[in-house]
């Protein structure tokens, strides 16, 4: 494969592989003492999240993760890795909550699906070497984000009212969290390299997704597995 080196933007990415790895010893740190089988469940689940970030972020401050595309007779730097981070951690993300409201299966399944679809076709839209045909894949997985969104907000009242009210809360809570933060991600990447109009810069593209990043993985792993005794509600609803 095609390797490149990262320009000063590493600097970004260095952080992301620090951050994600402090998190990881966090959310290991706090799981240690955790007896309750449904409990360790979210940590099991929490702790994988920044730890495959931890990887990605590595391999694209080192180089590995990054490639460059022609696109109209112009090279463009692409941190494809991402996207490998995205596609196992998004599915954790979800999974997290979902279990968290108690959804069904079949809720699950649809909501991993409509993910691993956006990914991928972001991922093409990433390497696709002609704008407009670019631009196309980017509709095409921002639709499937609204339409999981859309679905995760249908499931989760559906399923979260048969919880009880600090569960419900903090259902919500992250819910709302996770609907701000992942509508962020396709505006930066139009507007970032991968739109080619290159309104925001790889250097700030860079920070702006490590940012996301961190705040959608350690800040909501955080707000997930600080609230031991609402968990412990989860596990005896039934
Ligand atoms: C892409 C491509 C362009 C269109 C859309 C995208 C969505 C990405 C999302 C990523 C979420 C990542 C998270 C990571 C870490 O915690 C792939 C940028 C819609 C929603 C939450």
């Amino acid at each position: 494969m095609l390797q490149a080196t990262p320009g000063s933007e590493s600097i970004w990415l260095w952080i992301g592989t620090i951050g994600m790895t402090l998190g990881m010893l966090y959310f290991i740190a706090r799981g240690w003492g955790v007896t309750d089988k449904e409990q360790q469940r979210f940590y099991v689940l929490t702790i994988f999240i920044p730890a495959t970030a931890a990887v990605s972020y590595f391999a694209m401050a080192t180089g590995f993760g990054l490639t460059e595309i022609d696109v109209a007779g112009e090279t463009l730097s692409i941190y494809w890795a991402r996207y490998a981070d995205w596609l196992i951690t998004t599915p954790l993300l979800l999974i997290d909550l979902a279990l968290l409201a108690q959804a069904s299966r079949n809720t699950i399944y649809t909501l991993v699906g409509l993910d691993v679809l956006m990914i991928v076709t972001g991922l093409i839209g990433a390497l696709a070497q002609t704008p407009a045909i670019r631009i196309v894949w980017w509709g095409v997985s921002t639709a499937l984000l609204v339409f999981l969104l859309y679905v995760l907000v249908q499931s989760l009242n559906e399923a979260a009212s048969r919880q009880t009210e600090s569960v419900r809360s903090l259902t919500t809570t992250l819910r709302n969290m996770l609907i701000v933060l992942w509508l962020a991600y396709p505006v930066v990447w139009i507007l970032g390299t991968e739109g080619t109009i290159e309104f925001i810069p790889l250097y700030v593209e860079t920070a702006a997704f490590m940012v996301l990043d961190l705040t959608a993985k350690v800040g909501f792993g955080y707000v997930l597995l600080r609230s031991h005794n609402v968990l412990d509600e989860v596990a005896h609803v039934d």
